[in-house]
């Protein structure tokens, strides 16, 4: 590897030369369909599951014949058949996929192991607290491995922690670990298979800490200037390659010429692996293909009953006491899940005869009960969702009807969570989180735009993930609990957005998000859940995700919105009949109905993009400038944005109507009318 980096034939290279004992002793001691979460160094495990090295060859170079179609580099890159979930480049957030599969093994009592790896470095992160804990808290079957080689790039372990040794942070968490010599191959080995035993056994996680060294530097192009000389000596002496070469020497296992013979024999198969490995195809660019492949296709033949894209259902909505309806904490009013509607998709199509009408927060609740009958190993996770409920009520009662093990409390640790349905994923089983609020989305962002996001197009993986995200302002509750954080997310290759504003919407989204294989966010508006109501199909049905619903159709002016502001355009349209005003609801954000805003655009000529979210980088932006480059010649008048003020959403009740968009509704639309 080192004279092909040299040679200008791989791209970045982080060598493992003094740590191969680890990565290849763990994977032996696993069997071949127990997965590993390797990291930068970990060649050995790559090699210990046979992955064709003229394959590892043409994933280094970026070619078309390696595991991720030329798009990623190094050992960022899985593969299912081989049960390998490789990393992306963030330290930590692997350990809380480990959780997720461990998980999956548990539920299905299988006899399994995953076994995931951080160096020590990486045990500074948050992600590795969040992930020990969830795992010791949910008694989950993972090992652990600490690869401490002494340095995380340039930094020593005394300005990385303060402890003894990482082992004792496993005691911590109530998890048992143990600290060993990570340069002897066999003990490497036996440990894993003995702990591997244990774990299965008993059910619980445990921490393998190996000290060990790197003998190159950080990547061959840091250097190793910062690490004193000694220390090479004294780690060269403990070598696990050579070491065991004599070990098996002493116990007559190898003699000198079968080790010639075995390295001529390597150096024939290498070097037949690099002629083809070097001979492999090349990328051929298709920009088709690079975007076909951001998110994954749904299963051909669904038949799950879609609802009309463009319908226009009844909704009925009492704006004025929204405000003072919306309670954010414990609240009584919640329904029996008897009362959801039938519980098997039967029937085919949508039926108008029946329908119930229901509450914003019942349908959410009606479209999830449903799931969980439709999907029988559906996943929820939240913090407080079981027998508590959660903090606005929509899983009360399921806990008792589907199970601790599928209605899953969770400490908190937002991260190791979308870390954990990742995980889930990759076992087939999709899973529903409830974010607190959508505020606390940050606490777990990473895993969503880097993990969740990116997986498909990387290597192919699904992640089929619903994050349900309680939003928004009108309610009093401040800077942290008010937030409209859905352009966060629309920026995100790879991520679905979707934003009901009605009930049969809420239900049918919700339900199409987790039938959806991709990472979908779910946004509802914590001050719609009690104050807007609507009829519900009671069947098991889809609203179409990626379709725009056109509420009400007008001649003066079309306003584009989604969410709150729905009602908020509903509102203003009746209070000002001497306008004829024309609705868009886009329902999904991400992937955008442009079809849709075309004809909305052509209605009237005039349009207003109303939205809750702050104006600066809002979606209303992106919808503008699309509207300017593609339907330039139908507009008779500028686009206008009309949103909440660039500030912090504030606590006070005036102050809070005087940020929301609505505020200046009026004003824009006369501004518009006046051009
Ligand atoms: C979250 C995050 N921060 C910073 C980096 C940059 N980085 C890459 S490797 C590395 C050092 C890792 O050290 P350690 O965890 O000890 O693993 P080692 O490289 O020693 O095997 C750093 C800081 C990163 N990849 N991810
Ligand atoms: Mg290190």
């Amino acid at each position: 590897m080192l004279v092909l980096l040299r040679q200008g034939k791989i791209s970045k290279w982080f060598s493992g030369i003094g740590q191969e004992a680890i990565a290849t002793g763990v994977t032996l001691a696993l069997e071949e369909d127990e997965w590993i979460l390797p990291l930068h160094r970990n060649l050995g495990v790559f090699t210990a599951r046979h992955m064709p090295l003229h394959k590892l060859l043409m994933q280094w170079q970026g070619g078309i014949g390696g595991y991720s179609k030329g798009r990623e580099r190094s050992f960022h890159f899985g593969n299912a058949n081989h049960h390998i979930c490789g990393m992306i480049s963030h330290l930590g957030p692997q350990l809380g996929i480990a959780d997720g599969i461990a998980l999956a093994n548990k539920l299905r009592k299988e006899n399994k192991v995953v076994v995931v790896f951080t160096g020590e470095g990486g045990t500074s992160e948050g992600d590795f607290h969040e992930a020990l804990n969830l795992a010791a808290v949910w008694e989950l079957p993972v090992i652990f491995v600490v690869e401490n080689n002494g340095y995380a790039l340039s930094t020593p372990v005394n300005e990385q922690y303060r402890c003894e040794a990482l082992v004792e942070r496993a005691r911590g968490y109530g998890i048992d670990g143990v600290k060993i010599d990570g340069n002897n191959l066999l003990g490497v080995y036996d440990t894993i298979q003995g702990v591997r035993q244990y774990c299965i056994e008993y059910q619980k996680p445990y921490l393998v800490e190996c000290a060990t060294f790197r003998m190159r530097g950080h990547e061959e192009a840091s250097g190793t200037k910062y690490i004193p000389s000694w220390l090479f000596e004294i780690w060269e002496v403990k070598d696990p390659i050579k070491n065991f070469e004599q070990f098996l020497m002493s116990k007559q296992v190898l003699t000198k010429e079968l080790v010639e013979t075995i390295r001529q024999d390597l150096k024939e198969y290498i070097d037949v692996e690099l002629s083809i490995g070097f001979n492999g195809k090349p990328i051929v660019v298709d920009t088709e293909k690079e975007l076909l492949d951001v998110y994954a296709k749904a299963e051909v033949g669904s038949r799950i009953p879609k609802a009309n894209g463009t319908e226009v259902r009844s909704q009925k909505s009492e704006v004025g006491s929204m405000m003072a309806e919306a309670v954010l904490v414990e609240v009584e009013d919640s329904i029996d899940v008897a009362d959801l509607g039938p519980q098997s998709s039967n029937l085919k199509h949508l039926s108008d005869e029946s329908s119930t009408e229901r509450r914003f927060i019942d349908a959410i609740k009606a479209g999830l009960h449903q799931s969980m009958n439709e999907h029988p190993d559906l996943i929820l996770m939240g913090q407080d969702i079981a027998e508590y409920g959660g903090v606005f009520k929509i899983t009360e009662g399921f806990v008792e009807e589907f199970g601790k093990d599928r209605v899953r409390n969770t400490p908190l640790c937002e991260s190791a969570v979308i870390g954990a349905s990742l995980g889930l994923s990759l076992m087939g089983i999709k899973s529903v989180i409830e974010m607190q609020f959508a505020d606390f989305v940050t606490m777990g962002f990473n895993q969503i735009v880097n993990n969740l996001a990116k997986i498909h197009y990387r290597w192919g993986q699904s992640a089929s993930v619903v994050i349900r995200m309680p939003t928004g302002a009108g309610v009093g509750a401040g800077p942290f609990h008010s937030q409209s954080n859905e352009a966060w997310f629309v920026h995100t290759p790879g991520l679905k957005v979707v934003y009901p504003s009605t009930p049969a919407d809420a239900k049918g989204l919700l339900i199409a998000a987790i039938n959806d294989p991709n990472p979908v966010l779910y946004f509802e508006h914590k001050a719609l859940y009690r104050s807007v109501s609507g009829d519900v199909p009671d069947e098991y049905y889809e609203v179409e995700i990626g379709k725009a619903r056109h509420v009400r159709t007008g001649e003066d002016v079309t306003i584009i919105t989604y969410g709150y502001g729905v009602i908020w355009a509903e509102e203003y349209a009746a209070n000002h009949p001497e306008i004829s005003i024309d609705i868009l609801d886009l329902r999904t954000l991400l992937p955008l109905d442009y079809e849709a805003i075309r004809a909305a655009v052509q209605r009237t000529g005039r349009v207003v993009i109303l939205h809750e979210d702050t104006l600066t980088g809002g979606i209303g932006g992106e919808i503008a400038a699309w509207i300017g480059e593609h339907c330039f010649q139908l507009l008779d008048a500028p686009v206008m944005r009309c949103a909440s003020l660039d500030t912090p959403v504030p606590f006070n009740t005036e102050l809070e109507t005087n940020f929301l968009a609505k505020a200046r509704l009026g004003e824009t639309v006369e501004r518009l009318m006046n051009y």
